[in-house]
Order: structure tokens, then C-alpha cells, then sequence
């Protein structure tokens, strides 16, 4: 019920996003112009070259799959950046503007997502975004530490703050 109030004071959601090693070259600054277009807040943003334990608890759910190692290879090949995205429903809204998880069928389903534009393949597909609220927490508690409740932290125009 804490969560409940919460809510009530600070309606807005957040989503985990992550911009694959695939895209921090090329398409970082495009990727973040458009996080900013599309009215979402940036409350932490971390990049990091991640470990093959941290990528592999991160996708611990698909470990069974036949990617799975070469998911978890990818995702240390380089640099990634984190981001905790803040709006309202931006777990929904940040899944729609990455578009679907293969950019072959996202140019043909949604021409004008993120990995339609701009990912490779169906695993260097350029982005991460959690599938729901709960993932959406765990994952942002397991890369950054902490839950973040509100976004008291930001500054007015929505960039972070500096001493947080
Ligand atoms: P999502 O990232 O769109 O939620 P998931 O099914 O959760 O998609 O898969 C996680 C990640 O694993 C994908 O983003 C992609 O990088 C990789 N992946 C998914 N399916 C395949 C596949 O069939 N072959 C290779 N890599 C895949």
C-alpha cells in the first residue's frame, strides 16, 4: 500500500532502457534526442562496460534459450548506457518506440521505431526496454542500487542532478 500512495503523489512510471554496445557509436546522441522528444525525463543515466556476471544475471531469465550466450557475449562486447526513463506509462510507451524485438519485422510493423531505424539484427537490436512495472524495478534495482520512488531528483528540465 506504500506503493499505492506513491502512485497517487507521483503518477509517473519508470522503465529501464538501454542502449546496446551495437548503437553508443553511431547512434547514442540520436537515440537520446529522441528519449527527449518523446517527453520522457532521464532520472539516472550510468554508461558502463558490463561484466559477464552482471549481463548474465541481467538476462538470467532467457538462459535457457539458445542465444543466450551469445546474448550475453554482445552485451559486453562494449559500452552500454543505463537509463531509468520517467513519464507516465513509460514502460508501455518506451516498448513502443523501440519497436519489436527483431528490426525485420519492426520496419514492416513500425517503420518509424528506434530499431527499425537503427538496429542490426535481431540480437544487436540497439536497445533494452523492460516488459513491465515489476521487471522494470528489479532491473533498475539491480543496476543502479536503488529503487527510485519519485523523480525528486531531477532538476526542472528534467536532467539530473548533480549532486544526487
Ligand atoms: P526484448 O528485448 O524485445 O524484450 P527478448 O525476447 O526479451 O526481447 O530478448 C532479449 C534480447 O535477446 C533481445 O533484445 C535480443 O537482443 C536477444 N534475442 C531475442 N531473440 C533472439 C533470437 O532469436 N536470436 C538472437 N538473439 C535474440
Amino acid at each position: 500500500e506504500a506503493e499505492e500512495e506513491i502512485d497517487f503523489f507521483f503518477p509517473k512510471q519508470q522503465t529501464l532502457a538501454i542502449i546496446k554496445p551495437d548503437s553508443m557509436d553511431e547512434h547514442r546522441e540520436e537515440i537520446l534526442g529522441e528519449i527527449r522528444a518523446g517527453g520522457f525525463s532521464i532520472s539516472r543515466l550510468k554508461e558502463t562496460v558490463l561484466s559477464r556476471d552482471t549481463a548474465e544475471e541481467f538476462y538470467r531469465e532467457h538462459r535457457d534459450k539458445p542465444f543466450f550466450s551469445q546474448l550475453v557475449d554482445f552485451m559486453c562486447s562494449g559500452p552500454c548506457m543505463l537509463l531509468v526513463l520517467t513519464k507516465e506509462n513509460a514502460v508501455e510507451e518506451w516498448r513502443s518506440m523501440m519497436g519489436p524485438t527483431d528490426p525485420g519485422l519492426a520496419q514492416v510493423t513500425a517503420p518509424g521505431s528506434l530499431r527499425a531505424r537503427f538496429a542490426l539484427d535481431i540480437l544487436h537490436n540497439s536497445l533494452h526496454g523492460s516488459s513491465n512495472q515489476e521487471h522494470a524495478q528489479e532491473k533498475i534495482h539491480f543496476l543502479f542500487g536503488d529503487i527510485i520512488t519519485s523523480d525528486r531528483d531531477l532538476t526542472s528540465n528534467g536532467e539530473l542532478d548533480p549532486t544526487s
